[in-house]
C-alpha cells in the first residue's frame, strides 16, 4: 500500500474519470494482461484434463450432464443473460424472506433461511479460515447454497442454474467498474455503499485475535442502487468482525441496510498476476497454493482477502461475510482458483490435503487428512475433505468456464 495506489484513493474522491483514478497504481499493464491471458490457457488445460478424467462414464457425473458455473458478466467472457441473474438474484431475496431454521437458542437474530448460512458461517471461522479446512469447507458451503437456491417454496422454484462467479481479476484496476457493481444495471448486485465524508477507518478482527485497520475508502454506508439497496434488503447478523459489534456476539437481531466500501487499492490484490503467482509460483504444492492464496489481503496480499477487502464492510466481516450476496460468487471465484489448480494434474493435485484443523494453528490442532470432517451446522450433514476434494469424483458435478 505505497504512494501510489492512496494517490489513487485521493484523485476517486475528487471523481475523475475512473481510467484516471487507477492509472497510477496499475504498474504494468503488459504483465497483467499476459497473465490474464495465461489464466484462460491454464482453465482451458484444467478443463480438457477434467473432461478427460470422466470421459469413459456413463452414469454418474458425465461430460453430458455436467454444469459449467459461468462468469456473472464480463464482456470478454460466457457471460449469464439477463434473466439468469434476475432468477439467481430473485432466489436470494427468497431465502432472506424464508424462514431461519437455526433454534433461537442458538442466534436469536437468525429470523430467515439467509440467516443460517451466515450463522454457520459465524460458528465455523474459528476453523474454516487460515486453516486446512478453509478451501474443502467453503466449497461444500457454496453447494449447500446453490441447493438451497432452488427451494421449490421460491417463485419459479428458485434459481436452479450453477452457481455464478465473480472474475475480480477483470476488475482489479477498481471495483467500482465491475459488473457486479453496476450501479446502472438492475440485475447486478448493486453498486457502491454511499459515500460517508471522513469516516476513520475499519479495525477487523482476525481469527486468533490479532486485528488490522482497513483504511476508508470510496462508500462507507448503505448500498443505495440495485436489488439489495437500503429498503429492499435486510441484514440482521452481526457485525462479528468490525465495532461496532452486534448485539450478543452478533448472533443477535441488528436490522440494518447492506453496507459497502469499495477500495480501488485492496483491489489491486487481485490483478491476474496475484493469481498467477499461485498457479505458477506454488507448482503443485498445495500449502504454498493455500498459504499465499489465504494470506491477509492488500498488497502484497492474498487474493481471497483481498477479494473480500475491496468490497468493505459487511463483505470485509471476516465472520458474517456472507451477509452480502457478492459473498458467493466471490467465494466461487475462489473455489474456481482452487479447481483451475487441481486441474492441472488431476491424479496428483485433487487429493491432496495441507494444514492444520484450527485458524492459524491457533489453539494447535492436528494436520488435517481426507477423513478430517466439517460442521455445516443446520445447513447439511457433515462432510470429510475427501468428500468434497474433487467436483467430479462426490456429489459435485461442475466445471469452471
Ligand atoms: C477410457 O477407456 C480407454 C479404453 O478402454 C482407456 O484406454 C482409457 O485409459 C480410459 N480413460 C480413463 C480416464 O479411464
Ligand atoms: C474516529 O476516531 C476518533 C479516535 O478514536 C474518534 O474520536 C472519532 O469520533 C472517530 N470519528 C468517527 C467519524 O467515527
Ligand atoms: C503436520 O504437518 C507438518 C508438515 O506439513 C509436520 O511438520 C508436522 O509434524 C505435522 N504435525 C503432526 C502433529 O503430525
Ligand atoms: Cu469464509
Amino acid at each position: 500500500m505505497g504512494i501510489l495506489t492512496r494517490t489513487a484513493g485521493l484523485l476517486s474522491l475528487v471523481a475523475l474519470p475512473i481510467y484516471l483514478a487507477v492509472a497510477a497504481p496499475i504498474g504494468n499493464l503488459d504483465t497483467e494482461a499476459a497473465a490474464s491471458k495465461r489464466i484462460l490457457e491454464l482453465q482451458t488445460r484444467y478443463q480438457q484434463n477434467v473432461l478427460a478424467s470422466i470421459s469413459n462414464r456413463t452414469s454418474g457425473c458425465t461430460a453430458q450432464n455436467i454444469q459449467h458455473r459461468r462468469e456473472w458478466y464480463v464482456h470478454a467472457h460466457p457471460t449469464l443473460p439477463p434473466e439468469t441473474r434476475a432468477s439467481f438474484i430473485s432466489a436470494i431475496h427468497c431465502l432472506n424472506e424464508l424462514p431461519a431454521r437455526t433454534p433461537s437458542s442458538v442466534a436469536p437474530g437468525a429470523r430467515k433461511l439467509y440467516d443460517d448460512f451466515i450463522v454457520t458461517h459465524i460458528q465455523q471461522t474459528p476453523f474454516v479460515h487460515a486453516s486446512g479446512l478453509f478451501l474443502p469447507f467453503h466449497r461444500h458451503l457454496l453447494h449447500l447454497f446453490s441447493l438451497a437456491l432452488r427451494d421449490p417454496r421460491c417463485d419459479g422454484g428458485g434459481y436452479d442454474g450453477p452457481l455464478p462467479y465473480w472474475d475480480w481479476t477483470a476488475s482489479y484496476t477498481d471495483p467500482r467498474a465491475a459488473a457486479v457493481f453496476d450501479p446502472a444495471d438492475p440485475y447486478s448486485l448493486g453498486g457502491n455503499g454511499e459515500f460517508v465524508p471522513n469516516r476513520n477507518g475499519t479495525v477487523i478482527g482476525l481469527p486468533g485475535g490479532r486485528s488490522k485497520t482497513i483504511p476508508a475508502a470510496t462508500g462507507g454506508g448503505c448500498v443505495q442502487t440495485g436489488p439489495f439497496r437500503k429498503g429492499a434488503f435486510e441484514v440482521r447478523l452481526g457485525p462479528v468482525g468490525y465495532e461496532p459489534r452486534g448485539p450478543q456476539g452478533g448472533m443477535g437481531y441488528n436490522p440494518r441496510c447492506l453496507t459497502r466500501d469499495l477500495s480501488p487499492e485492496f483491489s489491486y490484490g487481485t490483478r491476474p498476476s496475484a493469481v498467477m503467482g499461485l498457479m505458477d509460483g506454488c507448482g503443485g504444492e498445495l500449502g504454498c497454493f493455500v498459504e499465499e492464496m489465504d494470506a491477509p489481503g492488500g498488497v502484497p496480499g492474498g487474493v481471497h482477502a483481498s477479494g473480500h477487502w475491496q468490497v468493505g464492510l459487511d463483505a470485509l466481516d471476516v465472520y458474517a461475510s456472507p451477509a452480502d450476496p457478492v459473498f458467493w460468487l466471490h467465494h466461487a471465484q475462489v473455489d474456481r482458483v482452487w479447481a483451475i489448480w487441481q486441474g492441472q494434474d488431476v491424479s496428483g493435485r485433487t487429493y491432496q490435503v495441507w494444514g492444520t484443523e484450527t485458524s492459524g494453528n491457533d489453539p494447535p490442532s492436528d494436520n488435517v487428512t481426507l477423513e478430517t470432517a466439517m460442521d455445516f451446522g443446520v445447513l447439511g450433514e457433515m462432510r470429510t475433505i475427501g468428500d468434497v476434494s474433487s467436483t467430479v469424483d462426490g456429489e459435485y458435478c461442475y466445471l469452471y468456464e
